[in-house]
């Protein structure tokens, strides 16, 4: 029997890690979700920017994210910033265009893509075309910009009155601040196109994430899936190989059709918050690999060839601490990532969440300012009414080994370093029990990937044929134990371990 030779494996997975990211193609991201406003400052008036962000891009590509998906940065009047008001320019309270330039020129120096949200299913109600066309009703007159926008004179669903004109828009967001554009309009698609080529072409971010691709035409998945082919052949003709992915808040079959579009992903919600399949795997007393295998396969049935984009949570959902009861229990919280990250694709984490932070509720609680240390934090999202912090900050964790940001950090470095455990094919050996084992193989490159699911027992996994092991990931002091012959692992309680076949 022989003990797995940390140091030996570490200084290889760092060696890897440090390696720059190989082009933008859509495979192998570990994408990392921000949420400027309350990330970093760095002009001292307590509300997260860009050039904060700029500060942290060393410590995102220590930690192995090689993505960047920034939650919209463009003008608008609300906090969240998902009501635009002007698609082509920044929001001064995150900086100006230079700094976005910078960011994307430094990110990309650091193997790090950029992806930003583009909300164009509708804009905000100050948005100069919303604005000119309310205008030409309120006066009588005549503007293009009213084809921009669904006015009508009869009320219906989703509708809200324009003051007492007798006309009413579309809106299917509540709240009256966010009009639903018309995107049947050949002048609205040119405006779109015109946006793609901006940030594409001029500023280079790397991609888009749409939001809220189900309300394009609310009720319509055909037309939503053909708007969406539009969006990607247009984003493929101005940028080859940028990369899109989608809002599709539904069940698996839906966001499996969505996929015909040909938008490189779409979050994978079935396996994201308390009750999907990763963390209800979790639950219960036995047969949790089970579990997690029978969803994981319907998965891989209904999308064979997608590139999936699992979560855990993101800033609409509860936080995972609280969905894995992971407060008093860093265990399950450090084996819910790690589950997380042993599924293929492209992985998205919400910043946050490498350091356990906490939030349900109300928007504001989901969003609240980035923990790096007690002295060091943005102002919270006007609004938030829990706050609170239950594991140590950012930097209290970096220097603690056997912390949540550690095991994350050595999450990502183990996708980085096995191509196979990122993008390959699935095959399920075994699924018996608590005892998970998936092979994965990349055209020439294979691995297997060994999972215990208890959280009590060590188990036992017979391999197919001898085996080294590349890595692990551990939720505490348990270590796993390769026999002699390299033919049987024994898995520590929780314990996710990375083979390749000698
Ligand atoms: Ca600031
Ligand atoms: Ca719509």
């Amino acid at each position: 029997m022989k003990k797995f030779e940390w140091k030996r494996c570490f200084a290889l997975l760092i060696l890897l890690a440090v390696l720059p990211a190989a082009g933008f193609a859509v495979e192998q991201y570990n994408w990392y979700e921000v949420f400027v406003r309350s990330y970093q400052d760095s002009d001292g008036d307590g509300i997260g920017d860009l050039q904060g962000l700029i500060r942290r891009l060393p410590e995102l590509q220590d930690m192995g994210y090689n993505g960047l998906w920034l939650m919209p940065v463009m003008p608008s009047p609300s906090y969240h910033k998902y009501d635009v008001t002007d698609y082509c320019a920044i929001d001064p309270e995150y900086g100006t265009m230079d700094d976005m330039r910078s960011l994307v020129a430094q990110a990309h120096e650091k193997g790090i893509a950029v992806i930003i949200d583009l909300p164009v299913n509708h804009t905000s109600t100050r948005h100069p075309w919303f604005e000119a066309a309310c205008e030409a009703i309120r006066s009588g007159g005549s503007s293009p910009y009213t084809d921009y926008y669904h006015f009508s004179q009869s009320n219906g669903p989703a509708c809200v009155p324009l003051g007492d004109t007798g006309w009413f828009y579309e809106e299917q967001f509540s709240g009256g601040g966010m009009p639903d554009l018309n995107l049947d309009s050949e002048a609205v698609r040119e405006e779109i196109r015109s946006i793609l080529a901006f940030w594409l072409q001029d500023v280079g971010v790397d991609g888009f994430r749409l939001d809220a691709v189900t309300s394009f035409y609310t009720g319509d998945t055909d037309a939503n899936i053909a708007f969406l082919r539009w969006l990607k052949d247009s984003c493929e003709a101005l940028k080859p190989g940028s990369y899109l992915v989608g809002e599709c808040w539904s069940g698996l079959n839906t966001i499996a059709e969505y996929y015909t579009s040909g938008v490189d992903s779409f979050f994978l919600f079935p396996a994201s918050q308390a009750e999907g399949f990763i963390v209800s795997s979790l639950r219960g007393r036995s047969k949790h690999a089970e579990k997690f295998a029978r969803n994981y396969q319907a998965v891989l049935d209904a999308i064979p060839d997608g590139v999936l984009a699992p979560f855990l949570c993101n800033h609409d959902t509860g936080r995972t601490l609280g969905s894995v009861q992971g407060r008093s229990n860093p265990r399950i919280a450090k084996f819910a990532e790690g589950v997380l990250n042993i599924m293929g694709g492209c992985v998205f984490t919400y910043y946050g969440e490498e350091i356990g932070m906490v939030g349900s509720g109300a928007d504001p609680n989901k969003r609240l300012a980035m923990y790096w240390n007690d002295g060091d934090m943005t102002e919270q999202p006007p609004g938030a009414t829990a706050i609170e912090y239950p594991y140590p900050s950012y930097d209290a964790q970096r220097e603690d080994p056997t912390s949540l940001l550690r095991y994350c950090k050595e999450a990502n470095q183990l996708r980085l370093s096995v191509p196979a455990l990122a993008n390959g094919k699935t095959e399920f050996l075994q699924a018996e029990g608590d005892l998970l084992l998936m092979k994965r193989t990349d055209g020439r490159d294979a691995c297997l990937i060994a999972v215990n699911f208890s959280s009590a027992d060590s188990i036992d996994c017979v391999l197919p044929a001898a085996c080294d092991i590349v890595g692990a990931l551990l939720v505490d002091d348990g270590f796993p134990v390769l026999s002699d012959d390299g033919q049987t692992v024994t898995l520590p309680s929780y314990g996710i371990v990375i083979l390749t076949e000698k």
